[in-house]
């Protein structure tokens, strides 16, 4: 396969969790660029038909999927819907995830649960229906779940979500472990500071946007489109021989002190 092939994604159908905006919108649209036929999901029917159809109107093969990550039946309904149309999801990008940030000492448990299951389970329950059938096809698969530096690092105040995307870095490797001999590679994303909805607050913070300016090596917050280049190196054939691995795209600043 010659180089310009490897990053190929025609005739693949990519899932994207969480893809109404921000990053998994991103992804989405750099898969689909790369040939996927992408399936945009969210919470919110009207925020995600308006993505599929900027999508739809750029030329690209969109259709979307309504439903609640961190609900297991919604989850199996989601499945079963795909199953009865034929549809076999080939790369499935785990993005969906909320903040909260709060001091632990003032933390309620139904706030903790509520992080993890949204950021953690849903990426362990939508990985397993998707491994449960790409083993069952015999094709293989690509699977990328979305870590962050708090994969890595902690910061006062966002525990649950630290927990949660420290989760998604083992989790990673577990699927890795389990799957890799059915042709799935499982790999995650790492971003770093995004300019995104969820980080509005932070972006707004003049000290905290200094902050992260002068603590990233690249001087800069990244943006959603910084995370295409990964996100389609991952699940290309580009990427065949990569397993259980964490791709930063942080601008540099796990890198240095
Ligand atoms: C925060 C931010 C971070 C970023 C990202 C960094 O409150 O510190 O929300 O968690 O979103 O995850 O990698």
């Amino acid at each position: 396969m010659n180089a310009r092939d490897l990053f190929d994604l025609s005739g693949k159908t990519a899932l994207i969790t969480g893809s109404s905006g921000g990053l998994g919108l991103a992804m989405a649209r750099g898969l689909a660029e790369a040939g996927a036929a992408v399936i945009l999901n969210g919470r919110d029917a009207s925020k995600l038909d308006a993505a599929a159809q900027a999508l739809i109107a750029a030329g690209h093969k969109v259709t979307t999927a309504v439903f609640d990550v961190s609900n297991e039946a919604a989850v199996m309904a989601a499945f079963d819907g795909f199953d009865r149309a034929g549809t076999a999801i080939d790369i499935l990008i785990n993005n969906a995830g909320i903040q909260f940030r709060k001091p632990m000492v003032d933390l309620a448990a139904e706030d903790w649960r509520r992080v993890i299951e949204t950021n953690l389970t849903s990426a362990f329950l939508i990985g397993r229906e998707s491994a449960r059938r790409m083993i069952a096809r015999g094709r293989g698969g690509k699977i990328i779940n979305i870590g962050s530096l708090t994969s890595e690092v902690a910061r006062a105040t966002v525990a649950p979500y630290t927990a949660a995307k420290g989760g998604i870095k083992q989790l990673t490797r577990s699927m890795a472990a389990e799957w890799a001999a059915h042709g799935i590679q499982a790999n995650a994303i790492g971003p770093g500071y995004i300019v995104t909805d969820m980080n509005t607050a932070l972006v707004e913070d003049a000290r905290f946007d200094a902050w992260v300016r002068g603590r990233t090596p690249s001087g800069r917050w990244g943006t959603p489109d910084d995370l295409i280049g990964a996100a389609v190196f991952l699940a290309s054939p580009a990427s065949t021989y990569v397993n259980g691995q964490i791709i930063y795209v942080d601008g540099g600043m796990l890198a240095v002190l």
